[in-house]
């Protein structure tokens, strides 16, 4: 047979298979798959791949960045921006180039969200070896930094000879776009083989659109839970990210509570489903929890978790609603399976509909649903208060939420909050308002420090008609923030509050409710030299990566200040003192840190006690 060939290198035809890969949006529109590429050049990708990019600016965009992590976050941001109908790929040197990736790359695993990472690799010849920065290996030679990518990636593939990309390829795309398997995916290029030219099938690089699996539940299942559904009295709706990611599964969500009267505690991925201000929201579920959803979830005898990994703070590390019968709809079996829950392993969308035409007009308790409407109005008062409540002598965290969200009359429609670790994820999951979907964009499934101006700006990327604003503490900034510099270079614009209260204050408050003394977590506590703690400038360091900022001290301050970034056209970042010690005590729930089982101090001892007394509630 005659087979139509084109002569590339390994490096050109990986490029030109990534820019042939369609996908077709929820609007309607169709764009690329890959929104464009990362990379930061060095030994072992700028030679080969790189001129392979240059070549392809016009339909797959080059972008570089300060740091092979931040890329990559970036990149991770942006495809769970775009409920991962869009992603980005990252190449990368062949040695800290690519071992920055890992920690990323771990961010993306856990949470479920696709990328293709691309690092330049060792010679497969070995004729110069030992390169630059290559990790020698003892005892097997086949071993090199990228391996560092296995535990992190789905799928993991090294290319020693060209043909094996006509394999590699429709793999990676497969397992990036399929709905249970998705996440990192990992092609290590060593440099020769990059540079190497095959005679490839021309058919290899037709355009192809993407179909997004929505997989269809299995009628045994369907049926078993909804004969346990029909028992329950008390049922409680659990809901996680897969519920966003599937198409429809907002609606279909929406539907099933209002068709069934079933009230809904959200996981920090699963905030933004229903409206914040829906009857049957109880508002945030489990150790970030709301007083209402984790009072439901003390009361429920059936929780139905959709789309969630069932993520310790999600469940109150299993004593939250321990008594309760477990269902889970989820599209990936390890999930679905997870502690003895009843399962339903298909698409959020396609379960809920199915199930709900199951039920027919079944309906919960209806003193239950009545019990749970008046639950869920009481703490959507309550919150009114708590962002408003002057608490302590400087401004809190839930102040600063208060007036972010005061500062545009659209906010709950029109802003992207993005953050990740410290105190603000408990106060943002409890007290953040939106009613769009994405509109709460929080990493806590990683809750990785150094997300938040990255992802920032890969969020912006995805939705450039959103404000972007990245709520993020000091320490969290200090460990990753030069992408500012690279969201005022692309012009993708993001609004940084930095909450500055000196230090790592939801260690340090963890440290002391396990009977610790207050130690090496605010700076005030840490070794410091004869120069003291320094006083930084975020403010000062924010311009000098080229962005807006200033400094305020009060919260109505910052909501004047707020109103002064929404209409800045590049990045801007408000530097704001609050009050360490201070969060918002409503709502929360036990969660388990392991406690020293023997100590000197008393403290310890009687947390110890606490602790041993709070697992007999745990699920076993
Ligand atoms: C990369 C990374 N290292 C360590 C941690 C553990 N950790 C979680 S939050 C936190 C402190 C966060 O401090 P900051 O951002 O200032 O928040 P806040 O003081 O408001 O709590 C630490 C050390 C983490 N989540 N990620
Ligand atoms: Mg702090």
């Amino acid at each position: 047979m005659d087979v139509k060939t084109v002569r590339l290198t390994v490096a050109q035809a990986l490029v030109r298979y990534l820019a042939a890969q369609f996908v077709t949006l929820p609007d309607g529109s169709r764009e690329r798959l890959f929104g464009g590429v990362w990379a930061i050049f060095g030994h072992g990708n700028v030679a080969g791949l790189g001129e392979a990019l240059q070549a392809a600016q016009d339909v797959l965009p080059t972008l570089r960045a300060h740091n092979e992590q931040g890329m990559a976050l970036a990149a991770t941001a942006y495809a769970k921006a775009h409920f991962r109908r869009r992603m980005m790929a990252i190449s990368t040197s062949i040695g800290p180039g690519c071992t920055n990736l890992v920690t990323a790359a771990a961010v993306a695993h856990v949470n479920r969200l696709p990328m293709l990472l691309l690092p330049g690799d060792v010679f497969i010849s070995r004729a110069p070896d030992p390169v630059l920065q290559q990790v020698e290996d003892f005892q097997d030679g086949g071993v090199s930094a990228v391996d560092c990518l296995r535990p992190v990636s789905r799928y993991f593939d090294r290319i020693v000879v060209p043909s094996q990309l006509l394999t590699a390829l429709p793999r990676a795309i497969a397992t990036l776009t399929d709905p249970a398997q998705c996440g990192p995916v990992t092609l290590a290029l060593p440099q020769d083989v990059q540079a190497q030219a095959f005679d490839w099938p021309e058919s290899f690089f037709a355009e192809r659109d993407i179909h997004f699996r929505q997989p269809q539940p299995e009628p045994a299942e369907l049926a078993a839970l909804a004969s346990l559904l029909r028992q329950a009295k008390r049922p409680l709706i659990v809901c996680g990210g897969g519920v966003l990611y599937s198409a429809g599964g907002v609606e279909a969500l929406k539907n099933f509570v209002e068709s069934h009267g079933i009230p809904v505690g959200e996981s920090q991925a699963g905030k933004g489903a229903l409206a914040w201000d829906h009857p049957l929201l109880a508002g945030s579920i489990g150790v970030t929890g709301s007083p209402a959803a984790n009072e439901l979830a003390a009361q429920a005898d059936l929780v139905l978790a959709v789309g969630s990994r069932l993520q310790d703070f999600t469940t109150g590390s299993h004593a939250l609603y321990a008594q309760a019968t477990l269902l889970s709809i989820n599209v990936n079996g390890f999930d679905a399976i997870k502690w003895g829950g009843h399962s339903l392993q298909c698409d959020a969308a396609v379960g809920l509909a199915a199930l709900g035409s199951a039920l027919a007009s079944w309906q919960a308790d209806t003193d239950w649903t009545a019990h749970s409407q008046r639950l869920c109005h009481g703490w959507r008062r309550q919150v009114d208060e708590i962002v408003r409540s002057q608490r302590a002598s400087l401004p809190t965290y839930a102040e600063a939420i208060g007036a972010v969200q005061a500062s545009a009359a659209d906010s709950t429609e029109r802003d992207i909050v993005v953050c990740a670790a410290g105190t603000l994820p408990a106060e943002l999951h409890k007290l953040w308002r939106t009613s769009t979907p994405g509109g709460y964009h929080m990493e806590y499934g990683y809750s990785c420090m150094g997300y938040e101006v990255a992802g920032g700006l890969g969020v912006k990327m995805a939705r450039p008609e959103r404000e972007v604003i990245v709520m993020v503490g000091d320490g969290s900034y200090l460990m990753l923030n030069n992408e500012l510099a690279t969201s005022v270079m692309l012009g993708h614009k993001i609004i940084v509050l930095l909450l500055d209260n000196a230090g790592y204050a939801c260690i340090n408050r963890l440290q002391q409710a396990c009977g610790g003394l207050p130690f090496n977590n605010m700076l005030a506590d840490c070794l410091h030299g004869e120069h003291g703690i320094p006083q930084i400038d975020f403010a000062q360091n924010a311009r000098s990566l080229g962005a807006e900022a200033e400094t305020v001290s009060t919260v109505a301050e910052l909501q004047a200040a707020m109103v002064r970034a929404r209409a800045a056209s590049r990045s801007y970042l408000i530097q704001l003192r609050i009050d360490g010690p201070q969060c918002t005590p409503e709502g929360g729930s036990w969660w388990e840190v392991g406690i020293p089982e023997v100590s000197e101090r008393e403290q310890v001892r009687a947390a110890r006690a606490a602790y041993e007394e709070a697992r007999q509630r745990q699920r076993h």
